[in-house]
């Protein structure tokens, strides 16, 4: 019987795969856990206040609920990253670790953690990269991941843990905000055009980089960790993909719902993170490995968050 543990469920994805996870496991069997408490997504079910830093306490809550499939998604991001290295890279490799260590010694406990289009890095190929490549992050962030991905592999050889992992795209959901990503100007722009507020973007308008609509990260995540081990060979994290736009195409197909929002552009610091990230993605291996397919265009995407936001932003 499965019965997880969610640790950063308040954040953007772990809001909306606590969700999923308890639609598809019922939600008893689903143990929300972060640092901080939130009004979001952890108030349907059990939840615990963890520090991911803290080995013991994370062993506590695991022998208490009897976890056995741990998904540890607490991290700081690319851009905050950037304002306190030392704190990004402690942070997301001593998590990666206790968890990892923890499965270690009980190895009937299963890890999924979540890598980053962000450990690809500026002499990476921009377009359609490859599973396989030049790997040359430049953020903390990207660099934490990268080693991470590393670690992951070295404990499934080593060890036999069963750790499973993707390298997310840009993240676009509705029910929580990003932090301190380069990709959250997806989502802020939404909020603007509903507001009716000039959407001041951080990001050029020609500036593709791959994205997905949570729906879709929620499945891919679900779908890996429930796919049969023998159809996991890859063991460090997979490349996954869905759809490709830049800050004014965004705005477009937002434009056609919404014809008064209105974008500026002001590149800041997370131009020269976003330069150094492919435009797209190559996802083969997650494809024929364990049927990977996504399902939202960004037509369907806009739709979806338009009408999630919207009595949302109205209630604000
Ligand atoms: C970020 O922008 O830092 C994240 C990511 C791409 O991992 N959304």
């Amino acid at each position: 019987m499965t019965k997880c543990l969610v640790i950063g469920a308040c954040g953007q994805l772990g809001t909306e795969l606590t969700e999923g996870l308890r639609k598809k496991y019922g939600a008893d069997k689903v143990v929300a856990s972060d640092i901080h408490s939130s009004s979001e997504g952890s108030q349907d079910g059990p939840f615990e206040m963890l520090d991911a830093m803290d080995f013991e306490a994370i062993k506590r809550v695991v022998e208490k609920h009897e976890i056995n499939v741990i998904y540890h998604l607490a991290a700081i991001l690319s851009a905050k990253g950037e304002q306190n290295p030392p704190m990004a890279w402690s942070l997301n490799m001593t998590s990666l670790l206790n968890v990892l260590n923890l499965a270690k010694e009980n190895n009937s406990i299963k890890v999924f953690w979540p890598s980053s289009i962000a450990v690809f890095g500026p002499t990476t190929p921009k377009d359609q990269t490859p599973q396989e490549c030049i790997m040359d992050p430049n953020t903390v962030y990207g660099i934490s991941k990268l080693a991470g991905e590393r670690w992951c592999q070295y404990y499934h050889e080593k060890y036999g843990v069963d750790v499973r992992s993707v390298r997310y795209p840009g993240l676009i959901g509705s029910k929580t905000l990003p932090g301190g990503g380069t990709t959250d100007y997806a989502v802020d722009i939404f909020y603007k055009a509903l507001q009716g507020e000039t959407y001041e973007c951080f990001l050029a308008e020609d500036c593709y980089l791959p994205m997905m609509y949570m729906d879709d990260a929620v499945k891919a995540t679900i779908d890996i960790m429930e796919a049969d081990p023998e159809t996991i060979r890859v063991r460090s994290s997979y490349n996954l993909s869905a759809i490709t736009f830049s800050p004014e195409e965004l705005y477009e197909e937002i434009k056609k719902q919404i014809p008064e929002a209105e974008i500026i552009y002001k590149p800041d610091f997370r131009q020269k993170i976003a330069d150094s990230w492919p435009n797209s993605i190559d996802d083969s291996n997650a494809r024929n490995d364990w049927g990977w397919q996504y399902k939202f265009d960004i037509k369907k995407l806009v739709q979806e968050m338009l009408t999630e936001l919207e009595p949302k932003v109205a209630s604000i």
